[in-house]
């Protein structure tokens, strides 16, 4: 069996990171072994929550996971608690690389041109450093934005995206996808980058009129499950992830228009399954 490892945090109410992470890369058929990096009594958008750093464990399970001699297909980052965690995952990037496996960094910072609560521009400058070691990045156009040092806008042109593409993959990355792109306002999707063949590649949806938290996450999640699972390409899984993400916000959009805290990503499971057999 193929297997992930992901390395986020768990925020125990608040469906993002973790608790998105795990049931979709298992439901896909792929072993998902995890680091987590903090534990926080919700996701950052709630008032009042707690956090408890877990950095210090990182280095001594990497070292008990060499001893073991694990192996993971990909190695998947998302949310980072602190520039002290993003060196640790330097090293131990270094310590499972392989000609075999690529690394996957999602680095989650903000979105709607903001960086989250507790985050700031030292941080996504780190956060660069650290997407350099990838093979491929999935910033959205906010977290591309703070670590390019580019001014945020609420519309970008063909031209635009393509250059911030550009710029991630001289970053080191061999690919680099950004969310969250539109040209038409009935839009809203994915453009891709591949340094090696020098293509682009775009994906597109019907636009849903609401923003909902955690679906970068289950984005990603469905991403590297989908290249892992079954050796599909970047372009393919592309389409398999924004279909599920587009499919989530829809059903939650029908039910509980009001609703921001999460999508319902649990009952679009079997669509998920179905959709990887096409
Ligand atoms: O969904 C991204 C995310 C992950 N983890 C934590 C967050 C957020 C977004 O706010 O707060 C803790």
């Amino acid at each position: 069996m193929k297997r992930i490892v992901t390395i986020q945090d768990i925020s125990c109410v608040g469906k993002c990171s973790l608790t998105v992470a795990l049931p979709i890369i298992s439901a896909m058929g792929v072993e998902a072994a995890v680091l987590p990096t903090a534990v926080l009594s919700t996701h950052t958008m709630f008032k009042g929550f707690t956090f408890r750093d877990l950095s210090n464990d990182i280095p001594k399970i990497a070292e008990h996971w060499e001893k073991e001699k694990f192996n993971f297909d990909a190695i998947y980052t998302g949310y980072l608690g602190s520039i002290e965690q993003i060196n640790m995952l330097k090293d131990f990037f270094k310590q499972f690389k392989t000609n075999d496996n690529f690394i996957f960094i999602d680095p989650v910072m903000g979105d709607n041109g903001k960086l989250y609560t507790g985050f700031n521009q030292k941080f996504a400058l780190e956060m660069k450093e650290l997407c350099r070691m990838a093979d491929i990045v999935v910033p959205n156009l906010t977290e591309a934005s703070y670590m390019l040092e580019r001014q945020y806008k609420e519309n970008y042109t063909e031209k635009e995206i393509k250059e911030i593409l550009v710029e991630l993959t001289n970053l080191g990355p061999k690919q680099a996808i950004l969310t969250g792109v539109s040209f038409k306002s009935n839009e809203l999707g994915v453009m891709s980058y591949n340094k090696e063949t020098n293509e682009f590649f775009t994906y597109f949806k019907e636009k849903i009129p609401v923003k909902y938290h955690g679906t970068g996450d289950i984005f990603s999640s469905t991403l590297v499950g989908a290249m892992v699972v079954n050796n599909n390409t970047l372009e393919e899984s592309l389409k398999i992830a924004v279909d599920y993400v587009w499919e989530t916000i829809n059903d939650t959009y029908k039910t509980n228009k009001e609703d921001a805290y999460g999508v319902n990503f649990e009952i679009k499971i079997p669509y998920l399954i179905n959709r990887l057999q096409k």
